[in-house]
């Protein structure tokens, strides 16, 4: 396993569309278990790999977020959002592509998701809470979207240019 590098905003590869996975191999677990440990080590609840420059469609989290709490790793590869509910959630959420900020967004407080797992098995889960969250949030990114684009547009132009200027610094 090894940690990956994280892409932050403005990245364009952040903007871009990922494609869907042939077939769930050993590369494809590797990825995987790199995106785990990347995102463990940030840290974070999910991941996806965009966010190091894979322009496939897979997933990982862990919502286990409490420090008694057992890991509960997922991988999802061609994760979709089967249905969703009609009662919606405010979560305050956070991006590791957009470090150091936070802003509430409203999204279906309940998914219903499909996908395979990292042995190529067909799941479905159904998903409440952050884990919903998460997996709205992700499955975003491999169709190129950034939380801050479901904020309204003075925001995410705010926040944007921030990290347009400090791309700029830095090299
Ligand atoms: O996709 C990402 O950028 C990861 C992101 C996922 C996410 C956070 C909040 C709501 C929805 C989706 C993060 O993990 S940001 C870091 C974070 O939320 C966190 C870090 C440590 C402990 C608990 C939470
Ligand atoms: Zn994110």
């Amino acid at each position: 396993m090894a940690k990956r590098p994280i892409l932050i905003l403005p990245d364009p590869v952040l903007r871009m569309v990922a494609k869907p996975v042939g077939a769930v191999d050993d590369r494809v677990r590797a990825v995987a278990d790199d995106m785990l440990e990347t995102m463990y080590e940030a840290p974070g609840i999910g991941l996806a790999a965009p966010q190091i420059g894979l322009l496939e469609r897979i997933v990982v989290c862990d919502v286990a977020t409490e420090e008694d709490e057992e890991p509960r790793p997922m991988v999802l590869v061609n994760p979709e959002i089967l249905s969703v509910s009609e009662e919606t959630k405010v979560w305050e959420e956070g991006c590791l592509s957009i470090p150091d900020y936070t802003e509430e967004v409203l999204r279906p407080a309940a998914v219903r998701v499909g996908y395979l797992d990292r042995n190529g098995e067909r799941q479905e889960i159904d998903a409440e809470g952050l884990l919903a969250v998460c997996l709205q949030h992700e499955i975003d990114h491999l169709n190129g979207v950034l939380f801050i684009d479901h904020l309204s547009r003075l925001k995410r132009d705010r926040v944007t240019k921030k990290f347009i200027k400090q791309a700029k610094l830095v090299g």
